[in-house]
């Protein structure tokens, strides 16, 4: 017959590694589906499991063509309905996602021009918040000091420690995980004919940032964030002129550098030891810092109106304790981290973003090699993970679009579907199981398509794309096409609720911890198709 492109047919538009499990989600009654090669032969024919998805209140039919696992690009024909986009089943099929996404972070850099082409499109600005920035805003002076690099926080071009923390964070486990898979690959950026590897350029763009926001008198707090007062207009950054202030330190922002900071002073070690050193030495000075300072302590921000990244301490110190423990092997961090696990937290959340690392310093511990540790603490977050893991498993299973977060929507879910891997992947690595990695699949496939919108949720990537991001740069260039690398936030309150619309910051703004959890979801799956 002859077969129309139709949206009601959503599956993951770049396509299935040849070993994953392989479903899409037909908005329709429908029996049958053909699933052809790019020559047009049948190579498999098959019945649909038909189910209601509750949250789009949709009678949905699944089809799964798991069994096919040759390499090549493919149509999923469904008679009476009409066809598929064609994608590819191929084991590296995510090697250009993760590049674009590690693109968009180059694209965030402040206080320098950045330029790149992206299909045939120039995006480029000029050296942006090159004043950065004035020190002590609320106590009336007006001193400049460095505070220059690190990356915009999102559709906005202010920059914070607490949303940093997240970003760098899942960043850093995606290279301690995946290492091996990442290293080789070339990143768009000036640092790529150096002799780091191109991904731990990027990091160190933002540490060396993040090194500027520890107050220079050897206190070790830490500023909260390095913003204007007031959000500015849809302009090029290099057009924003406004005064940006360090404003005073919050105990979160300092636990969250802590840990930061020790994590890459383990990153950077090979390549630039001297770096390390002053990484770590910089960690245990804000570590120490939290020592003096018990309490939460609260960042004194009135007279901003930007983000606030409002969140207490306890989980911060956490995995504080866990990564200064890891790099150093000194006990009394691990002394700190065990204390403070049995006191507060043995526990692992299925969904977590900025405001919740606890989940960071438990997979430090679970993962390090290190002796020492409590067995029967060990163990209870051990099982704490594999019953978070079966958990999103499950509720995958049950969504119709096998959402990993199911039915739960808020502002920025888009970047916890792609979170949730972290928990799925190191899973798999403490007790391996195939649904742990198709159900992080699952993250990917729902980001690219295989949702209510048929749409891909990543700018410049994927069956179309968002327009219209919330993102000044992208509103402000004389592009139609909006800045590439970049997951919008997703839908919310409902899960029909996403506008690709420029107003529409709740939905469709972008942020760096969006970014880096789906930079880790890519990492993870950059070749798995062993499994
Ligand atoms: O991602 C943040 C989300 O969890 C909060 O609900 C929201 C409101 O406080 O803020 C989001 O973060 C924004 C930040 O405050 C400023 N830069 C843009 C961020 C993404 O929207
Ligand atoms: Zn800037």
């Amino acid at each position: 017959g002859d077969y129309q492109q139709d949206s009601r047919i959503r599956l993951n538009s770049i396509g299935y590694l040849p070993g994953a499990e392989k479903k899409a989600t037909i908005a329709a009654s429908a029996s049958d589906f053909i699933l052809v090669n790019s020559s047009g032969t049948a190579v498999l024919t098959g019945k649909t499991t038909s189910t209601n998805n509750s949250d789009t209140n949709e009678q949905v039919s699944i089809a799964d063509f798991s069994s096919i696992k040759t390499n090549g690009t493919y149509t999923l024909l469904v008679p009476g309905i009409g066809k598929s986009v064609t994608f590819k089943i191929d084991p590296n099929i995510y090697v250009n996602p993760f590049k674009t996404s590690m693109l968009g972070m180059y694209l965030w850099r402040c206080g320098t021009s950045v330029s790149t082409t992206y299909n045939g499109k120039v995006f480029s600005h000029e050296a942006c918040h090159t004043k950065d920035g004035y020190t002590d805003y609320i106590n009336g002076q007006h001193n400049i000091k460095d505070g220059g690099k690190g990356w915009h926080d999102a559709g906005d071009y202010n920059k914070y420690v607490v949303n940093a923390g997240i970003t760098v964070g899942s960043m850093f486990f995606a290279w301690e995980q995946f290492k091996d898979q990442i290293k080789g690959i070339s990143l768009t950026m000036p640092e790529s004919n150096n002799s780091m590897p191109d991904y731990l350029d990027e990091l160190k763009y933002e540490t060396d940032w993040l090194l500027t926001m520890q107050y220079p008198d050897g206190s070790g707090k830490v500023s909260h964030k390095l913003t204007t007062k007031d959000f500015g207009g849809f302009v090029l950054p290099e057009r924003e002129t406004a005064d940006r202030f360090f404003t005073p330190w919050g105990s979160a922002a300092t636990a969250d550098f802590a840990a930061m900071m020790a994590m890459a002073s383990r990153a950077f070690r090979p390549y630039d030891a001297s770096y390390a050193d002053k990484c770590i030495a910089a960690a245990k000075v804000s570590y120490a810092c939290l020592k003096a300072n018990p309490g939460n302590t609260k960042p004194n921000l009135s007279g901003f109106t930007t983000g606030d990244y409002d969140t207490t301490d306890t989980d911060d110190r956490l995995w504080a304790a866990a990564e200064m423990w890891e790099t150093t092997g000194d006990n009394s961090y691990l002394a700190d981290f065990e204390s403070g696990a049995n006191y507060f937290s043995k526990k692992i959340d299925v969904d977590f973003d900025w405001g919740n690392v606890n989940n960071l310093g438990m997979f430090t511990y679970l993962l390090s090699e290190k002796s020492g540790k409590n067995a029967s603490l060990y163990n209870t977050i051990k099982n704490a993970l594999i019953s978070a893991a079966d958990s999103i498993v499950g509720t995958a299973d049950k969504h119709g679009y096998a959402r990993p977060l199911g039915e739960t929507y808020y502002w920025g879910c888009n970047g916890t579907v792609a979170r949730q891997t972290m928990i799925l992947n190191i899973a798999n690595k403490l007790s391996p199981k195939a649904d742990y990695v198709n159900t992080s699949l699952d993250a990917l496939n729902f980001l690219f398509g295989r949702n209510y919108y048929n749409r891909s949720f990543v700018t410049g990537m994927g069956i179309n794309p968002p327009m219209k991001p919330h993102d000044r740069r992208s509103g402000g260039d004389s592009q139609i096409d909006p800045w590439p690398g970049y997951l919008v936030g997703g839908g919310w309150p409902g899960a029909k609720d996403w506008k690709d619309d420029q107003d529409s910051y709740q939905t469709n703004e972008i942020a760096i911890n969006w970014n880096g959890a789906l930079i880790y979801a890519l990492a993870a799956s950059l070749d798995v198709s062993d499994t």
